[in-house]
């Protein structure tokens, strides 16, 4: 893209010991093609070489110590510098590559808010068979309970402004791997069809290990669809980061304790 993009970024990435596949995602990220472009972990006690990493790549780390994939992303959104907001895993499944496509279309289209289907586009490796069927079971009930049309659930990639926000409604509550059906399930309730959009990318295998734990949070975030559905889906923690989280914008980030 030869076109410098009118717009300030944030990339976002959560990460609980990505040490083997933080350098590549972050390297992957286009660079030159917005105004202002701040990529960032928000980092939940990772014991490896993660937080070092990121700071050799000039990456701003900001430390949220209470677990989660949820409460990482619930702190991130709230202390994010830029309008626009990338998530992704830091584990090279997502296509950093198409960053600057994604954001000039939630620009030219005038949209809020899009997520990337992995689904259509898989590539061979990339989903285990059990990982595959979990991933089509919950988008099918999400689907069926809320009517929304989204193909994959689970993405967690969007492409977004951060000013939805401004809305609580569209504040997130779950601090676990279900905040990824709920932000979802927000988008298309609150911003509806025609500015909350799918696009689907192509999704590569991971690099390093996952801490996923397959059954524990199919099931979780299958009983977090049907609590959510009925009106029973709690908010356990507030919304964003806690005061004394270290940042390394603030220059306070302590010694890594391994
Ligand atoms: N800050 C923080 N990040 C987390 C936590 N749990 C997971 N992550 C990060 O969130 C992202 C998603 O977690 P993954 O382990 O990739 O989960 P997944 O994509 O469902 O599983 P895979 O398909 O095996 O990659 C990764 O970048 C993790 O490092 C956590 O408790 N805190
Ligand atoms: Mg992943």
């Amino acid at each position: 893209m030869v076109e410098v993009l009118p717009v300030s970024v944030t990339v976002l990435l959560p990460t609980r010991n990505e040490e083997e596949a933080l350098g590549a995602t972050v390297d992957a990220i286009p660079r030159g093609w917005c105004d202002s472009l701040e990529i960032m972990i928000v980092d939940g006690s990772s014991t490896d070489r993660t937080r070092e990493i990121a700071l050799e790549k000039d990456v701003r780390v900001h430390l949220e110590p209470r677990k989660g994939y949820g409460r990482a992303y619930r702190t991130g959104f709230a202390v994010a510098s830029n309008d626009i907001i990338v998530t992704m895993d830091a584990d090279c499944t997502y296509p950093a590559e198409l960053i600057p496509e994604l954001v000039k279309k939630l620009i030219d289209d005038d949209l809020k808010f899009i997520t990337c289907d992995r689904l259509s586009m898989a590539e061979s490796g990339s989903m285990s068979g059990l990982h595959g069927f979990g991933n089509w079971v919950l988008s099918f009930t999400a689907r069926v309970l809320f009517g929304y049309g989204i193909k994959d659930s689970q993405s967690g990639m969007w492409v977004f402004r951060k000013d939805i926000f401004e809305n609580e409604k569209m504040r997130p509550t779950n601090d676990g791997m279900p905040l990824s059906e709920e932000v979802k399930i927000l988008a298309r309730k609150h911003l509806g069809k025609k500015k909350a959009i799918e696009i689907s990318v192509p999704y590569r295998e991971r690099v390093g290990e996952a801490e996923i734990h397959t059954w524990g949070d199919g099931w979780k975030n299958l009983r977090f669809l049907y609590a959510k559905r009925i009106g029973l889906a709690r908010k356990r923690t507030e919304w964003g980061p806690l005061e004394d989280n270290p940042d390394s914008l603030n220059n306070d980030l302590p010694e890594q304790k391994n």
